[in-house]
């Protein structure tokens, strides 16, 4: 763990180096398409990205009129399943819905 050390004679050391990683962060993106209905994208934002119905309705019309929005950020493997969650979630449903990610 960085942080101060302490020794016995009581003097604190800081250390000015990093030398635990911090985890690189991803953005994770809804994208648009015509046949995904509103309804199902307000339900995947509430229900695999936890967002309220304002939050959601708000984030599905930017990707309707945008073509994408982000939908939250998250280490690298938590941002992967996400995307596989929406696209599993969309198939089964028959919608064609993607989900992207890339680095913040
Ligand atoms: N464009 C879709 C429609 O008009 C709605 C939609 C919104 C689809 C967001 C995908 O990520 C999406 N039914």
């Amino acid at each position: 763990m960085a942080g101060p050390e302490r020794h016995t004679s009581g003097e604190v050391l800081e250390r000015t180096r990093q030398e635990t990683k911090k985890p690189e962060l991803y953005k994770v993106l809804l994208l648009n398409d015509d046949y995904t209905t509103m309804d199902f994208v307000v339900e995947v934002l509430e229900t695999i990205f936890h967002k309220g119905p304002a939050e959601a309705y708000r984030i599905m019309m930017m990707v309707h009129t945008q073509g994408k929005g982000l939908c939250g950020v998250y280490p690298f493997e938590v941002a992967e399943t996400k995307v596989a969650t929406v696209i599993e979630r969309a198939r089964s449903n028959g919608f064609p819905l993607l989900a992207a990610m890339e680095p913040e």
